[in-house]
């Protein structure tokens, strides 16, 4: 074998396996988990429009953009910058049953990602949603 793939291999398995935290991902105590609850509970009832995202998502920055456009306020939660981050996602998949970000709330609604607010948008279906 080509000595230069016996070298590529294990670099490709640190790089994409290793590096990604598969491995190194602490399990979230209970404590992390009711903390998660009481933030999110206390958010999406206390404002009306709520977006959990990840900084680094192009989804999110799609939906923050949308919403912008649209003068809507809304609380929003970068979930990789939030020491509680994982948590929150752990919780909002509890109580969503959608694990992905953007996880958007308009008027105390649950509205789902990205792809379910272009399509409000589109049908125009999201002013039922919004009280800007
Ligand atoms: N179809 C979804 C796609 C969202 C998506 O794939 N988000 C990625 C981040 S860009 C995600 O949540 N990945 C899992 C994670 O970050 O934990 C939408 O429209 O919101």
């Amino acid at each position: 074998m080509n000595p230069v793939f016996i070298l590529f291999f294990p670099l490709l398995f640190y790089f994409v396996v290793a590096k990604s935290g598969f491995f190194n991902q602490k399990p979230i105590t209970p404590e992390q988990m009711s903390s998660a609850k009481l933030l999110v509970d206390g958010q999406i009832s206390s404002s009306p429009n709520v977006v959990y995202s990840k900084t680094y998502c192009p989804y999110c920055t799609r939906a923050k953009n949308e919403l912008d456009k649209l003068g809507v306020k809304y609380t929003l939660v970068e979930l990789n910058v939030d020491s509680n981050g994982s948590a929150i996602q752990s919780y909002l998949a509890e109580l969503t049953g959608q694990r992905t970000v953007p996880n958007i709330f308009l008027g105390n609604k649950h509205i789902g990602g990205c792809d379910d607010l272009m399509s409000l948008i589109k049908s125009g279906k999201i002013n039922d949603y919004i009280k800007v």
